[in-house]
């Protein structure tokens, strides 16, 4: 049985943080799913809810998003990790919501951040099928923020204005 190894996380300032990611190809490679398990390994043991490529210094576009109740969203559903290769948002609802994000590039600061309530999604699976999904509320905020990570953004770059400065925990 092969080990599966935790990878570094790339903090804030790290250059790869602020790249677009690449596309992509070569699905069936070896690489990529050993890629995916690293990456979801490494989200769960720092009780993250996702995880992007080059949070752990890899320019793909990769994600994957986790689910669960927990003390900031109690009302968040279980959803079990699931890798997106290639994610697009397809189409983002006019209707907003404003509510607090975290980073595990960014330790220590929250802030209220407005995301789309719901988007539909398209993507890869580690099986190269392709889907086609609509998510709403914090599932749809972990892909707003993950799939932001691949174009090089922030959660911090999208605070609002003065009122909504990030806070230290
Ligand atoms: O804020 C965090 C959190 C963890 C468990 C439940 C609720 C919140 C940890 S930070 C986190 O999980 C990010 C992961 C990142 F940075 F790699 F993308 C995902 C995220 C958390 C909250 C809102 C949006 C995205
Ligand atoms: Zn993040």
């Amino acid at each position: 049985m092969t080990e599966t190894h935790l990878l570094p996380i790339a903090q804030r300032g790290e250059p790869i943080l602020q790249q677009r990611a690449q596309e992509v190809t070569g699905l069936h490679d070896p690489v990529l799913q050993q890629l995916i398990d690293a990456m979801q390994a490494t989200m769960l043991a720092a009780n993250g809810v996702g995880i992007a490529a080059p949070q752990v210094f890899v320019s793909k576009r990769v994600i994957i998003v986790a689910s669960r109740p927990n003390p900031r969203y109690p009302d968040a559903p279980s959803m079990q990790p699931l890798a997106m290769i290639n994610p697009e948002i397809l189409w983002r609802s006019a209707a907003t919501c404003l509510s607090e994000e975290g980073c595990l590039s960014v330790p220590d600061v929250r802030a209220p951040i407005e995301r789309a309530e719901r988007i539909q999604v398209r993507y890869l699976t580690r099986a190269g099928e392709t889907r086609e999904a609509e998510y709403s509320g914090f599932i749809a905020r972990i892909i707003q923020h993950e799939c932001d990570h691949l174009d090089g953004i922030l959660f911090v770059e999208r605070v609002m204005d003065d009122t909504q400065e990030p806070t230290r925990d």
